[in-house]
């Protein structure tokens, strides 16, 4: 019949079963292919019901999110639901894996919905910066009540089998086959002679919330409340109170109105954009297809501090045993000290259970001793940032670590190779670079050494997922992708302040511009000192500097939330800083010393001068192949540095500004500081009026 739908018979009941993978995606040739099945089936007097499935992996997890960039073949996902829930005969969906978004609109309008154990049904389209356009903000609100559809929609993470349950939003979670269970349902509701439950002609869940909207209300408040600027989770609210106010035929179109508006918004595009970018960063171009990561069975990490615990806690949560060594016992039981406490505070908010406290600690075990690590399938090293001390653990680690081991190092800014080559095994070599607080960040860079072995990267990506990180492939230069990134903003911080701005105006700017914290806040978190010693041990340029404010607050003792003062002063207790005026002192006196004549600084100038001079840095990374595609540059600051989701990360956001414009304000700023001369490749791309998705190696998927 089609060749991605295929339909058979067991008995008088029909078996649709989707064939599109990997992950039955709703395309065009789907949409065709089951408008004519359903067709067929409706007239065929000898079948009796229809169990609607799907082959491989998962149920369709949604519409197919390449089609979204052009104008949409018909019939419409939409039409092909209203056609089944308008079917004659009941027709029941056998859910597996993960039916998201358009697939989960796909079982709601049929009649009945049957689910394999595991099964996580979910509305993910909010997070693609849309909102369930086939029906979905009408029928689930029908189906389970808005209050409760709201977050689902909303929130869009998908929901466990057993909740859904409990919800009504399935109807049986199967013990064996859930083909076989959907057939056994389908022959009971004949049996039984069941009325077919078409969700759009329910009413009873939302008479509540007709009478009185309130409760609704307060839900929905409560669901866009840190939305961040993001457009549609507010229309996703919206449209669920379309199923309140209006009939169902008009709350449909509605909701599809929104959706179209949202679908070519800038904000969909860019988060479209994230959701293909993030899959291809893991992918390493020159990688031989057949290369397969090693088993990593057992893991230990070198060094108990802050990173090295959130670092063990992460294989702890993914279930991997995991050894740590520290040189003293001191240190050691106070890194396991605050590992257990991190998981106390977890278990002391309803987040994890005191059982799986107790289960995870016992795959956390810590020593002094060195040769623990034998048997570690992989051995991250996170101790301080020293190179000598670096190479002294790999020295030692290459004699102890088992032939296959994957050696990696946590360093963030350290040459990987030279830590490579205190081993006699430089292939087994790579970074792994976790952001702070190691446990809850998601982003991993993956620092690619000259000598790394493919199949010792594949296998650091693999880890990667394990531990459900956000894996970035990257090259080795000081800093990697983010922080050699970062570097070209601070410089530029300070400068602003010796011109003219204030920590507090400049933290505003990149606040409003969508960062969760500007510049002076971040390294009050951080700790001053941390630059402040790189500066002294390498040379004043080495972080970020000269950093002529900082390292006089450094020399005041002055090193951020933690002494209680840094750019801002922190009261006991309270959340953030203030502004002192003891810094605008010393601010104002550095600029006189330094015979800088300050002056206004609008807002805009803030935004210019902090991000363009990181697009020209990222411009210099993807011309050195630090970072294989500019879509990886996004990834990395969208996931570790809180880089505004909506805008799709810097190099998205260079091209909707236009590089034109961005080369043109970076030589205009360039006039007063040589520094910010745009990158080659940005005056290239700009001169041939290229943006830099026109980079893509990749294939060209989100439109
Ligand atoms: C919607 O439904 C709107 C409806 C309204 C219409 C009017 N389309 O993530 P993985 C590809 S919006 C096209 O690596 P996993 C993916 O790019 C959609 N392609 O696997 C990758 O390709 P590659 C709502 C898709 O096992 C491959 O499949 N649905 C789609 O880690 C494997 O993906 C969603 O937002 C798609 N819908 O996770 C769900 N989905 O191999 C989006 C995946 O060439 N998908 N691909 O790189 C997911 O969340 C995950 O893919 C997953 C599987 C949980 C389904």
């Amino acid at each position: 019949m089609s060749s991605v739908v295929d339909v058979r018979r067991d008995g008088d009941i029909a078996v649709v079963t989707i064939d599109n993978p990997p992950v039955n995606a709703l395309g065009h040739a789907v949409r065709s292919g089951l408008h004519a099945a359903m067709r067929e089936l409706r007239d065929d007097a000898s079948v009796k019901a229809v169990v609607l499935a799907g082959a491989g992996r998962t149920f369709p997890a949604g519409a197919d999110i390449t089609e979204f960039g052009n104008p949409l073949q018909p019939p419409g996902l939409g039409e092909v639901i209203e056609q089944i829930e308008a079917m004659p005969k009941p027709v029941i969906a056998a859910l597996h894996g993960t039916p998201l978004g358009g697939g989960f609109e796909l079982a709601l309008g049929c009649h009945w919905r049957v689910a394999a154990k595991g099964t996580r049904p979910g509305l993910p389209e909010v997070k693609l910066g849309i909102l369930p356009g086939a029906g979905g903000t009408q029928r689930l609100p029908r189906l389970i009540g808005p209050v409760e559809a709201l977050p689902i929609i909303v929130g869009g993470e998908p929901i466990p089998a057993e909740r859904a349950l409990q919800l009504g939003a399935i109807d049986e979670i199967a013990e064996g086959d859930v083909i076989e269970a959907a057939i056994a349902f389908a022959r009971r509701v004949l049996a039984e002679k069941r009325p077919i439950v078409r969700v759009s002609e329910r009413e009873d869940k939302i008479a509540a919330a007709r009478a009185d909207r309130s409760a609704f209300e307060a839900a929905a408040a409560e669901a866009t409340a840190r939305t961040r600027g993001l457009e549609a989770p507010v229309a996703c609210a919206k449209a669920v109170g379309f199923a309140i106010d209006l009939p169902f035929a008009e709350g449909l179109k509605r909701e599809h109105a929104l959706f179209l508006d949202l679908v070519k918004s800038d904000q969909s595009k860019a988060q479209r954009h994230l959701f293909f970018a993030e899959r291809e960063a893991a992918k390493v171009a020159d990688m031989p297809k057949d290369t397969k990561p090693r088993p990593v069975v057992r893991a230990a990490v070198i060094g108990a501090g802050t990173m090295g615990g959130g670092i063990s806690m992460c294989f702890a949560n993914a279930g991997i045993p995991v050894t740590i060594v520290d040189a003293t016992e001191e240190a050691l039981q106070r890194g396991l000290g605050t590992i257990e406490k991190n998981y106390g505070i977890s278990v002391s908010r309803g987040r994890m259970s005191a059982d799986d406290l107790t289960a995870r600690m016992g795959l956390i075990s810590g020593t002094t001793d060195m040769t623990a690590v034998a048997d570690a399938d992989i051995i991250i090293e996170a101790v301080f940032e020293e190179m000598e001390v670096k190479r002294d653990i790999f020295g030692r680690l290459d004699r102890i670590a088992k032939p296959s081991a994957v050696l990696a190092t946590n360093t963030s800014y350290l040459d990987v190779n030279e830590i490579a080559r205190a081993t006699g095994r430089p292939g087994s070599v790579l970074g792994m670079h976790f952001f702070s607080p190691a446990n809850v960040m998601k982003l991993l860079e993956i620092v690619r050494g000259k000598a790394t072995e493919p199949e010792v990267l594949a296998t650091a990506i693999d880890v990667a997922r394990k531990l459900k990180k956000v894996p970035v492939v990257v090259g080795v230069c000081f800093g990697f992708v983010g922080n050699r990134m970062l570097r070209a903003r601070s410089l530029e911080s300070e400068r602003l302040l010796l011109e003219g701005a204030s920590p507090a105006q400049v933290d505003r700017a990149l606040t409003d511009f969508g960062f969760p914290m500007g510049p002076f806040a971040m390294i009050d978190l951080a700790g001053l000192d941390i630059g402040w010693r790189i500066r002294k041990a390498m040379g004043p340029t080495a972080d970020g500097g000269p950093a002529p404010i900082a390292d006089q607050l450094c020399e005041m003792g002055r090193f951020g939330q933690k002494t209680g003062r840094g750019f801002y002063i922190y009261e006991k207790g309270a959340r953030g800083g203030t502004p002192d005026p003891e810094v605008a002192a010393l601010i104002e006196r550095t600029a006189a010393d330094m015979g800088i004549v300050r002056r206004e600084i609008s807002d805009e100038e803030i935004v210019e001068r902090l991000i363009y001079p990181m697009i020209s840095e990222g411009a210099k990374i993807l011309d050195e192949g630090i970072a294989q595609r500019p879509g990886d540059i996004d990834i990395v600051w969208v996931n570790g540095y809180g880089f505004p989701v909506r805008l799709g990360g810097p190099m998205h956001w260079a091209d909707t500004v236009g590089l034109a414009h961005i080369r043109d304000r970076l030589r205009h700023w360039a006039q007063f500081n040589p520094a910010l001369q745009p990158a080659p490749l940005l005056e290239r791309l700009a001169d041939e009026g290229r943006g830099f998705a026109s980079l893509r190696t990749g294939r060209d998927k989100a439109a």
